[in-house]
C-alpha cells in the first residue's frame, strides 16, 4: 500500500522537467497515483507528452486557464476518462516580464487583469469547473509565494496576485469543506524554474537565500513534492485552508542575515 494508490491526480503546469509540478508528479507516482496531464499550449505538448507517458499517463490534454472553453473541455474528458477526481494541482502563474521590474506602480492595468486572470482566478474557475466529478476525501492544491505577504522586490503584481490566490485558498475551503474536499497551498521558497529563469531580481534573491535561511539549503521540486503528497493524502485529513511552507525555515526570520556558525 502506497499513499496515493486508487487516487486520480491531475496535474497543471508542467512546462519542462525543472517544473515544480514535475516535482509533485514524480512524488505521486513514486505513491500509487494514476496521473493526467494538461499543458498551456500546443508549443509545450512536444515537451509535456513524453514527461506525462513516462510516468505511465494517457490523458495529456492542452488547457489555456484564460479560456472558459478549455476549462470545461478538460473537465469533461477528465469526467470520461477517469469519472472522478480525488486531486488537483494547480501549479500556473503568469505576468508579463516588464511587470517583474521596476516599481510596483508602473503596473499596467493590462498587466494587472492579465496577473490576476492567469494566476488567481484560473484555481477558481478550475475549482468550479471540477467540482461536480471531485470525490470526497479529495484534495485541491496551489502554489504560492512569501512575496504574498511581505515585501520582495520586483516580484510586483505577482505579490498581489499570489496574496488574492492566498485568500483564494481560504474562500475555496469554506466552500468545498462541506463536500469533504480540502483545499490548501504550499509556499515554495525560490526554485530556479522557467518561470523563474531570465528575470533579475530573482537571480539576486537566489544566490543569497541559501546562506539566510534556518536550514541553509535551496529548496528543489522534490522537496515540493514531499509536502505535496502530505497535503493530498489522508495523511492531512483535516487540514485545509492553509498555506504550508516549503521555504528551508526562511519565512520565520524577522531579519535575515546568515547565522554565526
Ligand atoms: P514553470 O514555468 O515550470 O511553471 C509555470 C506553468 O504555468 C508552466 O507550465 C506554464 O505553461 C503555465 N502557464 C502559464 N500560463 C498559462 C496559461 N494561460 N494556461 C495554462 N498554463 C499556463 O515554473 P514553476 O516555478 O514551476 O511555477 C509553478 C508555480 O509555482 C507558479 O504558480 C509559481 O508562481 C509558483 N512558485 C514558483 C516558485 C519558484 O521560485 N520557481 C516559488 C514559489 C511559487
Ligand atoms: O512565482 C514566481 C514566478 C512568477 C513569474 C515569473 C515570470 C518570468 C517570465 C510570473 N510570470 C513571469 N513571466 C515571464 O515572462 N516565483 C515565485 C519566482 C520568482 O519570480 C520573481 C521572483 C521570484 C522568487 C520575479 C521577481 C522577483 C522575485
Amino acid at each position: 500500500m502506497t499513499l496515493l494508490s486508487g487516487k486520480n491526480a491531475l496535474i497543471f503546469g508542467v512546462a519542462n522537467e525543472r517544473s515544480i509540478a514535475w516535482g509533485i508528479a514524480k512524488a505521486f507516482h513514486a505513491q500509487g497515483a494514476t496521473l493526467g496531464f494538461s499543458y498551456a499550449g500546443e508549443l509545450l505538448e512536444r515537451r509535456v507528452r513524453p514527461l506525462a507517458e513516462s510516468l505511465g499517463s494517457t490523458f495529456i490534454e492542452p488547457c489555456d486557464v484564460a479560456r472558459d472553453e478549455d476549462i470545461q473541455q478538460v473537465a469533461d474528458k477528465a469526467s470520461a476518462a477517469f469519472g472522478q477526481i480525488d486531486i488537483l494541482v494547480h501549479s500556473i502563474g503568469y505576468a508579463k516580464a516588464e511587470e517583474l521590474e521596476g516599481p510596483y506602480y508602473r503596473t499596467s492595468r493590462d498587466g494587472f487583469h492579465l496577473a490576476m486572470d492567469i494566476s488567481v482566478y484560473s484555481f477558481t474557475a478550475l475549482a468550479g469547473a471540477f467540482q461536480p466529478i471531485l470525490r470526497p476525501g479529495g484534495a485541491l492544491l496551489t502554489l504560492t509565494y512569501y512575496g504574498a505577504e511581505k515585501v520582495a522586490p520586483n516580484y510586483n503584481v505577482m505579490g498581489v496576485a499570489k496574496a488574492a490566490l492566498e485568500a483564494s485558498v481560504r474562500y475555496l475551503a469554506y466552500d468545498l469543506g462541506p463536500r469533504g474536499v480540502r483545499v490548501n497551498a504550499i509556499s515554495a521558497g525560490p526554485i530556479r524554474t522557467l518561470a523563474a529563469s531570465g528575470v533579475s531580481g530573482f537571480k539576486d534573491m537566489y544566490r543569497h537565500f541559501h546562506r539566510l535561511a534556518p536550514l541553509q539549503q535551496n529548496v528543489t521540486i522534490d522537496d515540493i513534492g514531499g509536502t505535496a503528497v502530505y497535503l493530498c493524502s489522508d495523511l492531512s485529513a483535516r487540514v485545509t485552508g492553509e498555506i504550508i511552507y516549503v521555504d528551508s525555515g526562511y519565512n520565520i526570520l524577522g531579519f535575515p542575515i546568515p547565522p554565526c556558525d
